[in-house]
């Protein structure tokens, strides 16, 4: 694993238009991330946050909410992404709601010709304008990066599509919109949701998972929405689902990625401390990032 690592912070919401999401790499900040990977022993550089304008400035509606303005934060994203890289950094981006993958993954493969991801996640984040029901973004950023959607969005970056849908797995997910069900078939897209997780365990969904996203790629992306936990233990998002990943099967899943030492990218996104409790989400967050970083408990 690279020990040289870049937090980029994103405080965006326009992609879910909600007020608050933005505050999350503040709140991940402030619950210590850089304490929790210098421990670790690694070379830590935080290059701020990228500019994002405040939603109160526009009007919106429509099938895309703010598209211009998600473009061009994504588009300052993929190019801070880029430099890190470039500089032989691992990028940790910090959101913000998830259309931020868009810029982050632009970034990324730039770098990497076929990058595997992660997406941990309780939705699919696949609809397009036609599909969504809510108009928001951040639904439908997995989808542009596939090539599906805006061509604004799927074009980001210059280049489409950025990954392969051999090389995603989703986990998590449990709250699925129709358009999305008929994409993961149409594209064979494969997707552990929590019944897997229920069925297989978390130790086994995680190493197929990871067989299947390194198999023929040249790196891994981990993309992890906060929502993908259970709200019990991560009140602190703008899209709660009951009935998701616990506390521990988080951590244990991140443990084994850490092991397989395939990451080359990674972001945690969705975290809300308007609706957190006393920030326990942004701490759930620099746990789980000390996890995938390889932190043990002895
Ligand atoms: N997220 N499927 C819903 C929509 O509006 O498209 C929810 C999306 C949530 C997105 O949590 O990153
Ligand atoms: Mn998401
Ligand atoms: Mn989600
Ligand atoms: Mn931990």
């Amino acid at each position: 694993m690279n020990d040289k690592i870049s937090v980029i912070g994103v405080p965006m919401d326009l992609g879910a238009d909600r007020r608050g999401v933005d505050m999350g790499p503040s709140a991940i900040r402030y619950a210590g991330i850089a304490k929790k990977l210098e421990r670790l022993g690694f070379d830590l550089k935080d290059t701020g946050n990228i500019n994002v304008p405040q939603p109160e400035m526009y009007v919106e509606a429509g099938k895309y909410k703010y598209l211009e303005q998600v473009v061009k934060a994504n588009e300052q994203l993929a190019e801070a992404v880029s430099k890190e890289i470039g500089d032989g950094r691992f990028p940790l981006v910090l959101g913000g709601d998830h259309s931020i993958a868009i810029g982050t993954i632009a970034g990324v493969a730039k770098h990497v010709q076929n990058l595997g991801v992660i997406w941990f996640d309780a939705h699919g984040d696949l609809n397009t304008g036609e599909t969504s029901p809510s108009g928001n973004i951040h639904g439908m950023s997995l989808a542009a990066c596939l090539g599906y959607g805006h061509e604004r969005l799927v074009s980001l970056g210059g280049f489409f599509p950025k990954l392969k849908p051999e090389n995603i797995v989703i986990i998590g997910a449990r709250d699925l919109d129709p358009g999305e069900r008929a994409l993961i078939k149409e594209i064979g897209l494969n997707v552990y949701t929590m019944h897997e997780i229920d069925k297989l365990g978390m130790a086994r969904v995680m190493e197929e998972a990871i067989k299947q996203v390194s198999r023929e790629t040249d790196g891994v992306h981990l993309s992890l929405d906060l929502d993908g936990l259970d709200p019990h233990d991560a009140p602190g998002v703008g899209t709660p689902v009951i009935g998701g990943i616990s506390y521990r099967e988080s951590h244990l899943a991140l443990e084994i990625l850490a092991e397989a030492d395939v990451l080359v990218s990674a972001e945690f996104v969705e975290v809300n401390p308007i609706l957190d409790r006393e920030n326990a989400t942004a701490q759930v967050a620099v746990e789980l990032i000390g996890s995938a970083f390889g932190e043990k408990l002895l």
